[in-house]
């Protein structure tokens, strides 16, 4: 029996060994193919993607109640123009502002007490002094050439031209909402405001949080172009530093370079009609890898893959043949 049984086994490995050995290059084809079409099985197996959180106070305005005097200035800045405008902004501008206001109010309050009427009743009948006319026109000369020179260079940085190899990015303002265009990738996105509930379900700001956000990497340059389809909008998010006209017929394009991941908002920032406080924008700032799996959430591909599956399917196509020519001569 237990002989039977071991004979059988033998026959059983034989009969299998054979099948294989017929089946073999016919394997070997469907092998070939399954690598002519890597494209297809990455969009079949790609990883899905995770949208960010919002963090609290980054990339959105700050409410009074939390903190009144974050909520008076300007956003944390999270590009390096950002970063710059707001160095010039706190450590330049506020205290030349604050020091003149205050010398100014001096003056003022000390002409009213040392020479009122009572105070100087037989006024001065003097008409020039060459020295002091000298310090008035020196001295804000010089404060302006102080502000002159980070200003100019702030002015210049904003109008870097973006690298051939940077990311384009299509931001088109429609009556009431965004489009993003991502003609490298083949994507478009269609970006409508949450209503008051889904915003409160999905843990946003409302009036901020949007159903589709443009996802984009983070320390790339992006070349970010806006448009318009129907009035004049504007594509404006304060912690980006970022805000430029989208003109209908128009094509208007400045470089973002973002330094962290994160989800920063915006608003449309020219009137553009009865729902014009009501198409916020989010961007959605993440490492190129999550990038690239978002890409293929999308139905899109990155630029290099496509050539790099044009190439494979041309290869695939050439040694495909030559495959079952070495399959068929047996025969
Ligand atoms: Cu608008």
């Amino acid at each position: 029996m237990v002989q039977a049984f071991a004979r059988m086994k033998f026959g059983i490995v034989a009969l299998m060994a054979a099948v294989f050995a017929l089946a073999a290059p016919q394997m070997a084809i469907a092998q070939d193919a399954a690598d002519v079409a890597p494209v297809e099985e990455a969009a079949d197996a790609a990883p899905t993607y995770q949208s960010l959180e919002p963090v609290e106070d980054k990339g959105m305005p700050t409410s009074f109640e939390s903190n009144p005097w974050k909520s008076m200035t300007f956003q944390d800045q999270y590009t390096a123009d950002g970063e710059y405008a707001l160095w010039m902004h706190d450590w330049i501008l506020m205290p030349v502002i604050t020091l003149i206001s205050l010398f100014v109010l001096g003056l003022l309050l000390y002409v009213v007490v040392r020479f009122n009427r009572k105070a100087n009743p037989v006024a001065s009948k003097t008409t020039h002094n060459t020295a002091i006319e000298v310090i008035w026109t020196v001295i804000p000369a010089l404060i302006l050439v102080v502000i002159a020179v980070p200003s100019i260079t702030l002015l210049a940085r904003q109008y870097e031209t973006p690298p051939a190899d940077a990311i384009t990015v299509k931001a088109v303002g429609y009556q009431w909402y965004w489009g993003y265009e991502y003609p490298d990738h083949d994507v478009e996105v269609i970006s409508n405001m949450l209503d008051a509930n889904e915003a409160l379900n999905s843990g946003e700001t409302h009036q901020l949080a949007v159903d589709n956000r443009m996802v984009v990497p983070v320390g790339v340059p992006i070349r970010m172009q806006t448009t318009a389809a129907d009035v004049i909008h504007a594509f404006a998010v304060p912690s980006l530093w970022f805000k430029q006209d989208a003109v209908p017929g128009r094509l208007n394009e400045r470089m973002l370079v973002i330094d962290e991941p994160g989800v920063y908002y915006g608003q449309c920032s020219e009137l553009c009609g009865s729902l014009h406080g009501y198409m916020p924008i989010a961007v959605e700032a993440v490492p190129m890898e999550q990038f690239e799996i978002w890409v293929a959430s999308q139905g899109g591909t990155m630029p290099g893959a496509e050539e790099l599956a044009d190439t494979a399917v041309e290869e695939g196509a050439e040694e495909a043949p030559s495959d079952e020519e070495a399959a068929q001569e047996p025969a």
